[in-house]
């Protein structure tokens, strides 16, 4: 018996420590020292010890042909590169590097189809190889800069889980400064997909493979266009930005600790900072928009209200993502219009920490038709209306404390009796110049004895 229970002691250590044996994460890789050299043990080390080869997995937030060309052919400027963010954790990515001058045709073009293969944004790869810091501000898998075929990295793919949402980084103060601990500054961001609201284009080219800055009042950061991007022939921005794309470094020079920037993959990755909800009313359809910080008020099937914190104006979202009313988000689309309503269309949606629920304005029929110079269109409201009527696909008619009939619409349930009295909590919307109810639920209707 006592041999037995001396068995499955041992038996549940060797469990625990199989369990706890944990490999190092990207994270580990791209530790750095006060120059911002890296100083993991596999970094530089022995490559003829196969012994010394990593293997990372992660989401890739820059594809093969997203940034650089890729080719075959072999030819001076023909790279292999992906940036792939570990998707197991908020922090941690890793560039991939190949140079197709290292090996000419013949071997690139089947190195192409077997080890530096085709990878889309959004797919989750696995790759072995060797770390190198060459000294310009980053731990990456490359070949050495050799042609010898063990040197080689393998990239394999391993499925397609989509891109990630950025992470929206709140200043430039928060990522232009070089910190050894990375608990703050570029080297935390580093390779992660993020986003800058609201920064300033500086002086330089908008072309492809030009290299700016943006700021804001805490700074500036630089801001690369990809060479394989889309950007030649399109206007330099005026305006504040809203700019998403991976954050990286590249600094020649010790020490390394400079040449923060985000390489920004499409033109459509940069937007027009709003302030308030209700200016994507005076953007052009299709024009790339992004709202920071909004409120969600109410969601419905397929879309969403956000408002301002201060209730200024609502504006509608497009989309099935899960969020809930106090939700705060970051979207970042294309204006679309709904009826004769302008919206947006989500390119890139950030869900941040919840607070309460938004309390909605109190309105009477002035504001609901818009005769009292208050626009609370796109807010959530609440009225007191009578029913009046049942339509089809779930449309009432009502009538407001003024005596007008107005509509509102419901998702899959059902309003009290024509004649009923109640108290509705909406956003306010309009239909062929009426005002209409966008109820989100029962619980958002109150039945007044
Ligand atoms: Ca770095």
């Amino acid at each position: 018996m006592r041999r037995e229970k001396q068995k499955l002691l041992c038996l549940a250590l060797l469990l625990l420590a199989t369990c706890c044996a944990t490999a190092d994460t990207i994270w580990d890789y791209e530790a750095v020292n006060s120059i911002g050299f890296g100083i993991h043990p596999k970094v530089n080390a022995d490559a003829s010890n196969p012994a010394n080869k990593v293997t990372v997995e992660g989401v890739v937030i820059g594809g093969s042909h997203e940034i650089l060309n890729p080719g075959p052919p072999a030819a001076m400027g023909i790279q292999y590169t992906l940036f792939i963010q570990d998707d197991t954790s908020d922090r941690g990515g890793i560039q991939v590097w190949a140079g197709s001058w290292f090996y000419g045709d013949p071997m690139w073009t089947d190195l192409r189809q077997t080890d530096y293969i085709d990878v889309q944004p959004g797919d989750r790869v696995r790759v072995t190889g060797f770390l190198a810091d060459a000294g310009r501000g980053k731990v990456v898998i490359n070949h050495r800069h050799s042609n010898n075929p063990d040197l080689v990295f393998h990239v394999e793919i391993l499925g397609h889980p989509g891109m990630p949402d950025p992470v929206l980084i709140k200043s430039v103060s928060e990522c232009n400064y070089f910190d050894e601990t990375r608990s703050g500054g570029g080297e935390l961001y580093q390779t992660r997909w993020v986003m800058l609201h609201g920064v300033s284009v500086g002086s330089g080219a908008w072309t492809n493979n030009s290299l700016l800055t943006v700021s804001d009042r805490t700074g500036s950061v630089g801001l690369l266009l990809s060479a394989m991007g889309d950007f030649t022939g399109n206007p330099k921005p005026e305006f504040p930005i809203s700019v998403v794309g991976i954050f990286d470094q590249e600094d020649t020079t010790a020490p390394y600790t400079e040449g923060y920037r985000i390489w920004v993959k499409k033109q459509a990755d940069v937007a027009r900072a709003l302030d308030f909800c209700r200016e994507v009313r005076t953007c052009a359809l299709g024009e790339m928009s992004s709202l920071k910080d909004k409120v969600v008020s109410r969601v419905f099937p397929g879309f969403f209200y956000v408002q301002d914190e201060t209730r200024t104006g609502g504006v509608r979202v497009e989309s099935s993502r899960a969020v809930a009313p106090g939700n705060r988000v970051c979207i970042h689309g294309s204006v679309c219009s709904i009826g004769n309503e302008k919206a947006l269309n989500p390119r890139y949606l950030i869900v941040q920490e919840s607070d309460e629920a938004p309390k909605p304005i109190g309105v009477t029929s002035r504001e609901l038709w818009c005769s009292s110079g208050l626009d609370v269109y796109g807010l959530l409201v609440r009225c007191v209306c009578t029913v009046k009527e049942k339509q089809e696909g779930g449309v009432y008619l009502l009538v407001d404390d003024a005596g007008k009939t107005i509509k509102a619409q419901t998702y899959g349930f059902e309003l009290p009796s024509e004649g009923t009295r109640v108290a509705i909590n909406a956003v306010a919307s309009q239909s062929e110049g009426a005002p209409l109810l966008l109820i989100a639920s029962t619980s958002d209707v109150e039945v007044i004895q």
